[in-house]
């Protein structure tokens, strides 16, 4: 178990659920995972193509932005790192996704370390559905909000750009050793704006 990061509170007894969703229904047999963008090779991995790959189980700290952490729970899942070397990618930024929810959070490929999962496991069992199972991601270098949950795209980004919550806010890293929650010094609705207005040009 690794230290608490500055202003964070642990929680023992439970595990909060924060989703800005309702839950979505998962159908195994239809469930994809892909794994695109700039990349040498596209993924399209079935739930029995991840089930046949090298599982970890892993005893991790999740820290949220909302200030609860929770300390030494064992995840199970495959190495966000192994998937993509697999996939052979070529851009400095990650998105994962979940297009059941609409869901998204940026990532920098230099924060993916042997600790990041595709998760499946938690505590010895299959991940709830409110947690966002069956398969979700699990970033325990940055602040949970990027550890999409019911994930199903991992697109590989040469440049940055904001997804679901950093649209409306949070930090575009979220180094929770830095304390990085939120956007500084920035109306973020002109951030909002900006981004808009830069998506529509492309
Ligand atoms: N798809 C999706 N993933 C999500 C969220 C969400 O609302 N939707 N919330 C995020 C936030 S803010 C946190 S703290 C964690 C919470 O995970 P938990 O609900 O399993 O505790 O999931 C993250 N992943
Ligand atoms: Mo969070």
């Amino acid at each position: 178990m690794g230290k608490v990061p500055p202003g964070q509170v642990v929680t023992k007894f439970i595990w909060p659920v924060l989703s800005a969703t309702e839950t979505p229904r998962i159908d195994l047999g239809e469930y994809r995972l892909r794994i695109y963008g700039s990349v040498d090779k596209e993924l399209s991995l079935s739930w029995d193509d991840l089930m046949s790959m090298q599982k970890s189980k892993l005893v991790l700290d999740m820290h949220c932005v909302t200030r609860w952490s929770r300390l030494g729970d064992e995840w199970e899942g495959i190495k966000i790192k192994s998937l993509l070397d697999m996939a052979g990618p070529s851009g400095d930024y990650l998105m994962l996704r979940s297009s059941y929810v609409d869901y998204s959070a940026n990532i920098p490929l230099s924060y993916i370390d042997d600790n990041c999962l595709v998760a499946f496991g938690w505590n010895g069992k299959p991940l709830e559905p409110d947690h966002g199972g069956p398969v979700r991601a699990f970033v325990p270098t940055l602040y949970a909000w990027k550890s999409t949950k019911w994930l199903d795209g991992i697109e590989v980004m040469k440049v940055d750009k904001p997804g679901f919550w950093e649209l409306r806010g949070y930090n575009m890293r979220g180094d929770y050793w830095k304390e990085e929650r939120y956007w500084e010094g920035v109306n973020f609705v002109n951030k909002l704006q900006f981004w808009k207005h830069k998506d529509d040009q492309e």
